[in-house]
């Protein structure tokens, strides 16, 4: 069976989903596409033989799209994610789920009462080969009980849109899911620390930042997030257990030797990096979509849970202090927690 899937939103990442549902994934069809610019809806849905549609209602209705992508702006998720439920439809969307902690939790209330999972986040770090590796070995106890997490997201650069709170819920929103994924463990606090800020990027920025949170077990996790660290896109996380540790590997890419020095290159976005995490990602839920089975990927509940822990990451932000995650109880229907 072919899954047909409706795109809302053709921009920046739109596109090269819609390129790698079209010519990577396998069993999968772009059949329709909008976008709140007419034109780049229209030149994205041409190139693959879809239709448009006025806006995402309608394109969520139409008879030939089985599944729903949003990958329009944050604070337009929860309203095309709703109707998808309401309509019976899978929906991948794009990180966030919602911008607000109340509107991820409506969408997690409209699951539970449509008694199916029908919602997947595009957390794509839990796809990644080496979170996959890391996770393998520490569920098995290679490195015996976990204790500590060191990591850092650098980006190059930001445009001067990007502001300080998008350092938690932009950036460090991907270390915060893959990490509860990881030690399967909830973050209950979170401190922002700012060291002395970059002069190389706008005085409207706090960057970098240092962020602190700690599990319900006890583990401390610290995280550089560095958006204008102008070298390369750079992600490390290295997990500290009892007997051992385990460290993420760098992309893997040739070694040159010459004039002197000896060295590799270092990528410059999110999208080289995570390439074969996204097609992965891809591949399964339409793999699972196909076979007729709920979504294994980050669910509702994840989305909920990341947007309450990078609420308190920007509160700290503001204080300085650690701050409590204002989490509710994790509903019965999303354990026990996805598989994926
Ligand atoms: P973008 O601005 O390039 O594209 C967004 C598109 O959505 C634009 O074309 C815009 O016109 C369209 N749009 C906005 N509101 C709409 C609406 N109501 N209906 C239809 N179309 C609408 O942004 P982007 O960089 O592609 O980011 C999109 C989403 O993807 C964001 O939520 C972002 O956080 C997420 N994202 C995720 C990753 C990742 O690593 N997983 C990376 C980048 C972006
Ligand atoms: C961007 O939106 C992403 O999701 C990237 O993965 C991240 O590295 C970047 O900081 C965000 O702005």
């Amino acid at each position: 069976m072919t899954v047909r899937v409706g795109v809302i939103g053709a921009g920046w990442i739109g596109q090269e989903h819609v390129r790698r549902l079209t010519d990577t994934v396998t069993g999968a069809e772009v059949t329709a596409v909008t976008d709140i610019d007419a034109a780049r809806a229209e030149e994205t849905a041409a190139r693959v033989g879809g239709r448009t549609h006025p806006d995402g209602a309608a394109l969520i209705a139409a008879d030939d799209v089985d599944a729903v992508l949003v990958t329009s702006w944050g604070p337009t998720h929860a309203e095309h994610v709703l109707a998808a439920i309401a309509a019976g439809k899978p929906v991948f969307c794009e990180k966030p789920l919602a911008t607000t902690a109340e509107d991820c939790l409506a969408i997690v209330e409209a699951e539970r009462a449509h008694g199916r999972r029908l919602v997947q986040v595009g957390f794509m770090r839990r796809y990644d080969a080496g979170y996959r590796q890391m996770k393998e070995i520490v569920t098995a106890g290679g490195i015996g009980t976990p204790l500590m997490v060191h990591c850092a997201h650098r980006n190059p650069t930001v445009p001067e849109s990007y502001t300080s709170a998008m350092a938690a819920q932009d950036t460090a929103v991907h270390e915060i899911d893959v990490l509860r994924w990881l030690l399967d463990d909830e973050i209950v606090t979170a401190q922002v620390i700012k060291p002395r800020a970059t002069s190389r990027r706008f005085p409207h920025l706090t960057d970098p930042q240092i962020m602190l949170f700690e599990t319900a077990d006890g583990v401390r996790i610290d995280l550089e997030v560095f958006v204008n660290c102008q070298y390369g896109y750079d992600i490390q996380c290295e997990t500290v257990g009892e007997t051992g540790l385990v460290r993420l590997p760098d992309p893997a890419t040739v070694a040159v030797r010459g004039a002197g020095r000896h060295g590799t290159a270092v990528l410059q976005d999110w999208k080289d990096r995570f390439t074969d995490a996204f097609d992965t990602e891809f591949r399964e839920w339409i793999a699972g979509l196909a076979a007729g089975e709920e979504p294994t990927g980050p669910s509702a509940w994840d989305g909920y849970a990341a947007t309450a822990i990078t609420d308190a990451a920007v509160r700290s932000l503001e204080s300085g202090q650690p701050e409590n995650v204002d989490m509710k109880p994790r509903p019965a229907f999303y354990a026990p927690r996805s598989a994926t």
